[in-house]
């Protein structure tokens, strides 16, 4: 039987909002917009094989989503559940922005924006270049896509015909201070990458038949990298969170914890 990918979903999502409210923390709307990504990605594609050189890498490049990371990790097995508790603590090695190795799945430090797609497309090159089948992903931003560094790794990507990487841009159109129209309008960011000589896929990034079908295609044999645009709706499964810019920073009171759970049950 296949995956129940909307179970799984719907566990990331509710870890992710518990996890956040206990500890008082922010990007709730991030961390929700990429949940279904991450659900279908995680149980679905990634050959984790935590002690194994050989296992797929995902690199969380909007860093400051680190919930959905880490609770997508538990839904996988591979962080204990009651680790969430400690997220953001003091002294915890469940920090805000992702610690390479602090857990096997977290293959990097990320946080500073823009810097994701040079380490996958370094790792999907050593690949290439040591003849292994291993896959790079990497799980991007749209405002991050407004780094200069993004599209100087687009076109060494495709230089190197890193047909072994896949980008996915969580397309939420919000930034952290407003909406990317409005700061620095990336446009058609599918069509950029598809011109800097990816192959391109836009998606519904909630739909998970639509991210099967794109991670699927993006994993066949191939000798271009492929970017999956996908979008989605910041805070996507809770309804005072939904497409509102103050989710990104804002941290959930009781009464809002208490009506998250409840639409998320
Ligand atoms: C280089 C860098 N500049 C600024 C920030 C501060 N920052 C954290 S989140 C964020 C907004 C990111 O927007 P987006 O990439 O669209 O992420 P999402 O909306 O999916 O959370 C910013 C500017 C950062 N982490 N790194």
């Amino acid at each position: 039987m296949g995956v129940d990918y909307s179970q799984k979903a719907k566990e990331i999502k509710h870890d992710i909002i518990t996890t956040l409210y206990k500890a008082g923390g922010s990007f709730n709307g991030g961390s929700m917009s990429c949940a279904d990504i991450i659900a279908v990605l995680f149980h679905g594609f990634m050959r984790f094989k935590p002690d194994n050189d050989e296992r797929d890498m995902f690199f969380l490049s909007k860093g400051h989503c680190s919930s959905a990371l880490y609770c997508g990790l538990v839904s996988v097995g591979l962080i204990d559940k009651s680790e969430l508790n400690t997220y953001g603590k003091d002294g915890s090695k469940m920090s805000v922005h992702p610690k390479k190795n602090s857990y096997p799945g977290v293959e990097a430090s990320t946080g500073s924006l823009g810097h994701g797609l040079a380490l996958a497309t370094g790792s999907a090159l050593a690949a290439k270049i040591m003849n292994s089948d291993v896959h790079s992903f990497v799980l991007m931003g749209d405002g991050e896509c407004n780094e200069g560094s993004v599209w100087e790794n687009a076109m060494f990507a495709s230089k190197n015909c890193l047909g072994n990487l896949t980008v996915i841009v969580d397309r939420n159109r919000l930034q952290g201070c407003g909406r990317d129209c409005d700061i620095l309008n990336m446009g058609d960011i599918g069509q950029k990458f598809n011109t800097f000589g990816f192959d391109v896929l836009n998606i519904d990034g909630h739909n998970h038949a639509q991210i099967e079908e794109a991670l699927k295609y993006a994993t066949q044999k191939r000798d271009k990298p492929v970017a999956i645009i996908a979008e989605t709706v910041k805070g996507k499964g809770v309804s005072f969170m939904e497409d509102r810019l103050e989710w990104h920073y804002k941290s959930t009171t009781k009464e809002q914890y208490e009506q998250a759970m409840e639409e998320l049950r």
